[in-house]
């Protein structure tokens, strides 16, 4: 790290001095807190950062195909024989950890917190957390009793994420067995590229984004820790999807029977102007590009079967090497910049006002074309994939929680399974208790102990399950 002198002097040498004006200003104690703050700084992410500013946004070539697609896991049973016993393997011998990254806020909801604390089930009011905490449950009394979860928090929510699981006991997780690992920042530009202040011993800085999530897991410690614990492979997924099917044994299997470094799930993008990123093969690379970055005509272009010739629309659910994460600690990913107006101080320190400036984060899928080898696995978007991002409209509350209650009417009738109800033709308003099941099959198996809860929801008795458990 940088003594105070070298300090003044990186600052000096990048046209960065008047930043300690406004602290100079209010006393020693205040540049001491400012000095600690800068201290903190990257000098050679921010040369990059400032580089970015600089560059003109390159425009994405055009000589991409479409990848190669894996059927989704819940279709065509006999085709993933393989990769469903390779992953299972990879889960009982507790090569697995499972990482949600949650560093964002609900605010775009509406709900004040972290957004896995969103009460995302239709009835029973449970939370995106708790959905997730389900699944993992239902994974360990199936697979490894010890199987890791790790949760990705940013500066913003770390705490409350923290406290919302101790209030409810870790759903029943165990503390031991769910680590919370916070992602870093970056610090905010002017247009000009000179640093931001947010009051006059500190800097205004952004979580870097969920690209951040492979320096965190390494200076946590958590990627050392996993590997000492037998993991080798980790299984990704966003907070705002109650649809993941986590885990998945099948993905796993064929990422890890391809010998693949980093995959990826897709859902059949169908409207070609919808907002979602796109996975491309060009050459050799798999990479996703965002909407933005592809000209319409591109996006409208038709396959000879009628679908869009680039479909493959990335959900974000993703399988890692835990080697290659800690090779992308290192790895010097894009930077994404994003110009807002932000609450700053004036160059002369006296006033916070909304100024020009520039964000910067990086992202996690940016790491697929230097994975080398990867497999791209298609997903029905109505098993898989609903995320909650609005307050209504397109991926909403309403649309998230309508596709949780579709999946529960459709995986029952999988499961032959007749819901005690007459008015379910018209609304199907049932619930699967969190942890319940992963698959139609999962629940199909597990016919006899299941009963209707007021509400209605579908479970097992608590002592069933203790039962189950332990047998
Ligand atoms: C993301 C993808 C998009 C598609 C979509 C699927 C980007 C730019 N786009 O859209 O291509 O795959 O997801 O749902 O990512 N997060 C952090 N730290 C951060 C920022 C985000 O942990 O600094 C987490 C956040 O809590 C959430 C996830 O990353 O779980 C996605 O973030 P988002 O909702 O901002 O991404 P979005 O909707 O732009």
């Amino acid at each position: 790290m940088l003594r105070l002198e070298e300090l003044r002097a990186t600052l000096q040498e990048r046209g960065l001095s008047s930043v300690w004006l406004a602290a100079e200003q209010c006393g020693q104690a205040s540049t001491h807190r400012l000095a600690l703050d800068l201290l903190q700084v990257d000098w050679k992410t921010y040369d990059r950062q400032r580089k970015a500013l600089l560059q003109a946004h390159a425009a994405a070539a055009a000589n991409y195909q479409p990848p190669n697609l894996i059927p989704p896991s819940l279709e065509e049973a006999s085709l993933h024989k393989d990769a469903q016993q390779c992953g299972e393997a990879a889960l009982r011998e507790g090569g697995v950890a499972i990482l949600t990254v949650a560093g964002g806020q609900a605010s775009r909801l509406g709900f004040v917190g972290p957004k896995g604390a969103f009460p995302i089930a239709p009835l029973s009011g449970s939370s995106l957390f708790q959905l997730l905490a389900g699944q993992i449950s239902r994974l360990r009394q199936l697979f490894h009793p010890g199987l890791p979860w790790v949760i990705q928090t940013g500066p913003g929510n770390h705490q409350q994420t923290v406290d919302f699981f101790q209030r409810h006991s870790f759903f029943g997780l165990g503390s031991t067995t769910v680590h919370f690992v916070c992602q870093g920042t970056l610090p905010a530009l002017s247009p000009k590229g000179q640093l931001l202040l947010a009051a006059p011993d500190k800097l205004f800085r952004n979580p870097d984004g969920h690209g951040g999530v492979f320096r965190a897991m390494k200076r946590s410690g958590c990627l050392q820790k996993l590997r000492g614990q037998g993991v080798h492979t980790l299984y990704y997924c966003q907070v705002d999807n109650p649809l993941a099917l986590v885990g998945d044994p099948i993905f796993l299997g064929h990422h890890l029977l391809a010998e693949a470094r980093m995959s990826v799930k897709v859902v059949e993008k169908t409207d070609p102007e919808e907002k979602v990123g796109l996975v491309v093969q060009e050459g050799e690379r798999t990479l996703c590009v965002e909407y933005s970055d592809l000209s319409a005509e591109i996006q409208a272009q038709r396959a000879q079967d009628g679908g869009l010739q680039f479909r493959a629309g990335n959900i974000a659910i993703h399988a890692f090497e835990l080697n290659f994460m800690e090779e992308m600690a290192e790895a010097h990913l894009p930077l994404h910049l994003a110009r807002k107006d932000i609450p700053s101080l004036t160059a002369d320190g006296f006033c916070l006002r909304k100024q020009k400036g520039v964000k910067f984060e990086t992202f996690v899928f940016d790491a697929l074309p230097l994975a080398g080898q990867t497999i791209v696995q298609m997903a029905r978007r109505d098993d898989e994939f609903a995320p909650v991002k609005n307050r209504c409209g397109v991926d909403s509350i309403a649309t998230s929680r309508q596709a949780l209650l579709q999946r529960t009417q459709r995986w029952l009738q999988q499961a032959g399974i007749e819901p005690p109800f007459t008015d379910t033709q018209k609304l199907p308003r049932m619930e699967l208790q969190p942890g319940l099941c992963l698959h139609p099959a999962d629940l199909a198996a597990q016919k006899p102990r299941l009963q209707w809860y007021p509400g209605p929801v579908l479970g097992i008795q608590k002592n069933d399950r203790k039962e189950q458990r332990n047998g």
